[in-house]
């Protein structure tokens, strides 16, 4: 056969697959060896010996992480951790944070990343983005390879199987006003020129399943000089990502500097457009709200991490009326569960409207489908790859759901994702695939032992260290 037929490939014929346009009966899925999905048919007629499955959605994207502080989950719940009788505050939860980054080896990181991957996938993540800072060794020297960690990171999503993109981070600056770094910070030290040699030396790993982007981190950790130095000398089209508004401290910090919030700064600063992605936008005026959603660009919101820091509730509701794009991130992953982001995400709203239901539409009254269609919508751009959608062209992401399990048993296709999303605490996933290879199957991934044990290893070094 030519080359250009792609060898291998399979096929799986779904009872109901969630499409763009809503659950759709009899489906064929079929991938080739690429990855690539060729063929998305409803009412077809299941070939013999062809796979079936009950209950058949998009894999989500998870579109913001930072893998080495899976390692910390569970670890900073204690009052007082500051030791100095601060109030304890995302400034507190930092610093305990810096302490473990100085400490972690590139072997480390890999073994934590890689571990995280495989409980994301088997959450139902068949994508992440890493947002990526831990470039220098823990005295700040430079690695002999400028991207020796990050490579790191792509070995681990190779290992576990999942989509990657991957974000090289700029941080030159402690604060607004081009402040020296901390000495906790030299880990992370970069500008524009490293970042881009970072970029270019992970090119040749490029591939359907691993895109390479950048992120200058804040507002506060670049001038907006260096900002857009990046953002242009990168190859056109990468996704760009940055920590934008997440604590009201650092936006009044923004004011003080500039005289403008950070959205409003950066929108006036910046060209940003549909490749950017706006993480923690947590704090916005109701003129950001529309300006943001009229950038085109994504709103990264992670909501687990949110809460967990005390950063505060996205305004999602007037966001969303004025047509803003959303996708979920796991960030610091206290959770690795896509269905755990996006029921605190309704359920903050909630709480804060006091009222149910926000994320629904006169178009879209279910709330779990403007959820999963809206965090796919908004994770496939902000990813940079072609994902979101089971239509050929795409990816070949995808999640069977335990169709036997008596949440699921029997339940109509309109009930599928309200019973995914916001019933008891099983995790419904039963097998995935994701770039067309099962990365899952009946919730096993077949190296999470093996996985499981390099990570405990790192994690007993890591005491001792
Ligand atoms: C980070 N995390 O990059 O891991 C940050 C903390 C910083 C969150 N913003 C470090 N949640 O913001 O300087
Ligand atoms: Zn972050």
């Amino acid at each position: 056969m030519g080359a250009h037929v792609n060898r291998g490939g399979d096929a799986l014929f779904a009872r109901h697959a969630l499409l763009a346009d809503g659950w759709r009966r009899d489906v064929l899925i079929a991938w080739d060896g690429a990855g690539d999905l060729v063929r998305v048919e409803p009412d077809a007629v299941a070939a013999a010996g062809c796979a079936q499955a009950e209950y058949v959605l998009p894999g989500m994207i998870n579109l913001h992480s930072h893998a080495f502080q899976r390692a910390l989950g569970g670890l900073t719940e204690r009052a007082g951790g500051s030791g100095n009788g601060d109030l304890d505050s995302f400034w507190t939860w930092r610093d305990l944070m810096y302490r473990f980054a100085n400490r972690i080896t590139p072997e480390q990181m890999e073994a934590v990343a890689a571990q995280l991957y495989v409980e994301c996938l088997r959450h139902g993540y068949t994508a992440v983005c890493e947002f990526h800072y831990l470039h220098r060794d823990s005295d700040g020297a430079a690695y002999a390879d400028p991207a020796e960690t990050a490579r790191r990171i792509a070995a681990a999503a190779g290992a576990a199987g999942i989509g990657l993109t991957l974000l090289p981070v700029m941080y030159a600056y402690a604060g607004f006003g081009e402040a020296p770094l901390k000495p906790e910070q030299r880990r992370f030290r970069s500008d524009p020129a490293l970042v881009l040699r970072i970029a270019e030396a992970l090119d040749g790993l490029r591939s359907p399943q691993l895109e390479v982007g950048a992120a200058p981190h804040s507002l506060r950790a670049v001038s907006i000089g260096q900002l857009n130095e990046l953002a242009r000398a990168l190859p056109a089209g990468r996704p760009l990502h940055i920590h934008i508004a997440e604590q009201a401290l650092e936006v009044q910090q923004c004011l003080d500097a500039s005289g403008r919030r950070p959205v409003e700064w950066l929108l006036d600063q910046a060209e940003v457009d549909a490749r950017w992605c706006l993480v923690h936008a947590t704090h916005l005026s109701a003129g950001e709200v529309v300006a943001l959603a009229h950038s085109g660009a994504v709103a990264g919101l992670c909501p687990t991490t949110e809460a967990n820091l005390g950063d505060g509730l996205f305004p999602l509701a007037p966001y969303l009326a004025a047509g803003g794009r959303f996708g979920i991130g796991s960030d610091s992953h206290v959770s690795q569960s896509p269905v755990e982001e996006l029921r605190w995400l309704e359920y903050g709203q909630r709480l804060q409207h006091g009222r149910r239901n926000i994320v629904a539409s006169p178009g879209r009254p279910d709330v779990a489908a403007g959820l999963w269609h809206g965090a796919l919508l908004g994770g496939a751009q902000a990813s940079g790859r072609r994902l979101g959608v089971l239509a050929p062209g795409r990816r070949a992401d995808l999640l069977v759901l335990d169709g036997a399990h008596p949440n699921l048993d029997g339940a109509a296709p309109d009930d599928v994702l309200g019973r995914f999303l916001f019933c008891g605490n099983d995790n419904l996933v039963r097998d995935v695939l994701a770039g067309g290879r099962w990365a899952v199957r009946n919730g096993r991934h077949p190296d999470q032992d093996t996985i499981a044990a390099r990570y405990k290893t790192a994690l007993r070094q890591l005491r001792e260290s």
